[in-house]
């Protein structure tokens, strides 16, 4: 198989003279393939087979241990002006970059296959959508791009018609960290990574595309490509409204895509339009209006189980690749959190006895067609994609930020969103539970200056009519014991009437120095079981904490210099003012 499009053809070729493999192959995205794939995993040990009683065609695949999360230092925006990368970005010259990776892909491919993977991030027949090529040497990556994405004949011919695409190249060179890159071009819209197998790093549709080079080209474009979950709450007289939410690697976006209602809320229905990238544009009506660019979940492993999240759990009982988990004597796959069976065998496949440590890695991830999700919305196949009536920005805080509030106006929710914060997880090489600026949870994400990001959402109070509020949440706050004072999941969903509700005026607030803040009395509290004395440290203010939060928020924007909008200086001064 080839092409008719005579840049990609070219492109395949210049690969191959670079990467010297031994075979090419065109994916086609048919089951058979997959199939063919599979049983050549098997047999090379890629894949191991799972319990495939309990866990019909379920797979593991086990990364070298040195190759288990994102890798934010290896990391780098090449644009020709390092002032467009920006302080949020690690920057390398345009040719640099390339005669550096390109020196590590010389005949990394050899004695291997070389994949085409055309895919496309979106509905195949959206005008929102976006394509790309990955030429990858990984089965692995082909497997999971065929989930995460649409992937195959569909995507070559909207390739074929439109011209252009986004190219991606990727090789698992020698796994080594000393010669691992992961090199973006938004200028070229070109991607290179090497010496990585994993997720975000390999998987060149997901972050690298869907973000790093879409934020880049909806910030030319007049659009958003942002790190949100997209999901539908149906009220129980049959209103749905969607809401997105902007939450770090790690922080909940999944969970709160497929959250299951509480009991003593009957009535209310979710529906998971995306649990992980959103893409927003301004519709006729002057909306947002948003698709979800992914057709499947790469999602944490680690504490799903039948309690937290129900709809997570069962969805990953079949059909789906476990990446790094731990396996029981009988072949079923386990991690910490889940609360059946014994691991015998730990995340590296050595075998296990309880106290080693977890069992499971922390970054241990599943990879499922979104179809597989009990309450996936068909609104996700929409070309016209959801309006959105609310926009969530939300981290991992055990301290400081309330259970919720609301920001003023837009512009103060560009603040809101700007100043963020979370703990760092195990989604990233590094240190955790180290609470770092994460504006919009895009600090990983975000392919250009942050400065020129904040000004483009400052942009759409000119180019929308009807904008979404803008609300803060955290689910993460802990008592001086450490323990979670509130107990999220689905309780998450109180948080969500109470939005729901002030976007149709429906319900009131106290009005404070960070925002709206729901009172005792604007809070659905039926069934619920969290004390008065916990829930009021949830829902107020602690202004000296606050003061100096907007300090440091304000020595944030500083490092971004001449770059950082006038209307979000004028908006932390405010805010700072106005906690007196
Ligand atoms: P990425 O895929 O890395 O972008 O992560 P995500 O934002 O989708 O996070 P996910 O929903 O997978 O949750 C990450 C971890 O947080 C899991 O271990 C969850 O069990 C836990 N978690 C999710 N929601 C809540 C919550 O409401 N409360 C608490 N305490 N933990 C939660
Ligand atoms: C994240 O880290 O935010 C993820 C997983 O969603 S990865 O695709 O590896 O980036
Ligand atoms: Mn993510």
């Amino acid at each position: 198989m080839s092409t008719s499009n005579v840049s990609l053809k070219n492109w395949v070729d210049e690969v191959a003279r670079l990467t010297q493999p031994a075979s090419i192959y065109w994916c086609t995205g048919s089951d058979a393939e997959n199939s063919n794939l599979i049983e050549a995993m098997l047999e090379s040990g890629d894949l191991i087979k799972l319990n495939q009683t309990t866990h019909p065609n379920c797979y593991l695949h086990r990364s070298d241990p040195s190759d288990v999360a994102r890798v934010e230092h290896l990391t780098f925006v090449c644009t020709r002006s390092k002032e467009d990368a920006g302080p949020n970005n690690n920057w390398m010259e345009p040719g640099e970059a390339h005669r550096k990776v390109d020196a590590l892909f010389a005949g990394a491919m050899r004695g291997r296959t070389l994949y085409v993977i055309p895919y496309c991030m979106g509905p195949i027949d959206s005008p929102y959508s976006r394509c790309g090529v990955e030429i990858t040497d990984s089965p692995y990556v082909v497997a999971n791009m065929r989930i995460m994405t649409r992937m195959g004949t569909e995507a070559l011919r909207r390739i074929e018609r439109e011209g252009s695409f986004v190219k991606g190249l990727h090789s698992i060179g020698d796994l080594s960290p000393e010669r691992r890159y992961i090199m973006h071009f938004p200028e070229e819209l070109t991607i290179k990574s090497i010496g990585s197998g994993y997720g975000g790093n390999a998987l060149l549709g997901k972050k690298c595309h869907a973000l790093r080079i879409a934020s880049w080209q909806a910030r030319d474009e007049g659009w958003l490509a942002e790190h949100m979950l997209i999901m539908g709450l149906q009220n129980p007289e049959g209103r749905t409204h969607y809401i997105a939410a902007a939450f770090p690697s790690a922080c909940g976006k999944t969970n709160l895509a497929m959250l299951v209602p509480p009991a003593s809320m009957p009535g209310w229905k979710i529906w998971t339009v995306g649990d992980d990238i959103c893409w927003m544009q301004v519709d006729d009506e002057g909306r947002l209006r948003a698709i979800n660019p992914e057709a499947g979940y790469f999602g944490v492993v680690p504490g799903t189980n039948s309690k937290t999240n129900h709809n997570a759990y069962d969805m990953i009982r079949r059909d789906t690749i476990f990446t790094n988990v731990a396996v029981t004597a009988d072949g079923q796959p386990w991690w910490e959190g889940l609360e059946e069976g014994t691991p015998t065998t730990n995340w590296k496949g050595q075998p296990y006895t309880p106290g080693d440590g977890p069992a499971a890695h922390p970054n241990s991830r599943f990879t499922v067609s979104a179809k597989r999700n009990p309450i996936y919305s068909t609104l996700a196949d929409a070309p016209e994609g959801v309006p959105i009536s609310a926009i969530l920005f939300g981290g991992r805080r055990r301290e400081v930020a309330p259970l919720v509030y609301e920001a003023h106006d837009w512009a103060h929710g560009v603040l809101v969103g700007a100043g963020m914060a979370s703990e760092t997880t195990a989604a990233a090489v590094g240190q955790t539970g180290v609470v770092r600026r994460d504006s919009m949870a895009m600090k990983p994400f975000c392919g250009y200056n942050f400065g020129d990001y904040w000004q483009h959402w400052l942009s759409f109070e000119h180019k929308a009519k009807q904008l979404p509020r803008i609300f803060h949440v955290n689910w993460f706050r802990r008592d001086a014991q450490g323990r979670f004072m509130w107990p999220g999941f689905g309780e998450n969903l109180r948080v969500l009437r109470w939005i729901t509700e002030r976007c149709e005026g429906k319900v009131g607030a106290q009005e404070t120095a960070i925002g709206h803040l729901p009172r005792r009395q604007d809070f659905d509290l039926y069934g619920l079981d969290v004390d008065t004395a916990t829930l009021d440290a949830l829902l107020s203010v602690d202004a000296a904490a606050w003061r100096t939060e907007m300090q440091e928020i304000g020595t944030y924007l500083d490092q971004f210099g001449a770059r950082v909008p006038d209307a979000l200086r004028a908006q932390q001064r405010k805010v700072l003012a106005a906690l007196g």
